[in-house]
């Protein structure tokens, strides 16, 4: 699967900010992105064009952040059998809650898989991981990024947490 790249939808410009840290991951790892801006309501036209062909177009995984009634994530779940990564976003009134819900209760044989609202360094992990499935080599890069967090928290600890009391 090396050289897979992973599709990244938003529902609105309004979402760029919270969805950036997915794409840094992915690019730490080494991994192609691909950023677009596309809308289940307004759009929803243009979502089944940029999903439907983006297994032949080289994508391996999308991820799909929206915000408010989160559709996004679902339809593009209905338009393609790549493994979709939703992500909800906090906006509006509901702080999110209503993004979350819309995105982790998709009816059965079409899921996507839901990472925490605004969480999209994990999307982007997520979809790292899912590629990795047949790279070792990025494999072995998102192990050894696991052995740089645990170094942190050890030397957290080693600063604030060891031996007070
Ligand atoms: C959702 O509605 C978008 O994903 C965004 O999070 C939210 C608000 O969109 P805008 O009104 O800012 O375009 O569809």
């Amino acid at each position: 699967m090396a050289g897979r790249r992973v599709l990244v939808l938003i529902g609105s410009e309004s979402d760029l900010t919270k969805v950036e840290p997915a794409i840094t991951v992915l690019s730490q790892l080494g991994i192609d992105s691909e950023l677009r801006v596309a809308s289940a309501h307004r759009t929803p036209d243009r979502v089944v064009e940029l999903v439907s062909g983006a297994r032949d177009r080289g994508f391996a995984v999308v991820i799909a952040a929206a915000g408010l009634a989160a559709a996004l994530p679902g339809a593009v779940a209905a338009h393609t059998t790549l493994p979709v990564i939703a992500l909800p976003l906090a906006s509006g009134t509901l702080g999110g809650i209503d993004a979350l819900l819309a995105c982790v209760q998709m009816p059965p044989g079409v899921p996507t898989a839901t990472v925490g609202i605004d969480a999209a360094r994990n999307a982007g992990v997520l979809a790292a991981q899912i590629l990795a499935l047949g790279d070792p080599a990025l494999a072995a890069k998102l192990h050894k990024q696991r052995k740089t967090m645990a170094k942190g928290i050890e030397e957290s600890d080693a600063r604030i947490g060891g031996g007070r009391r």
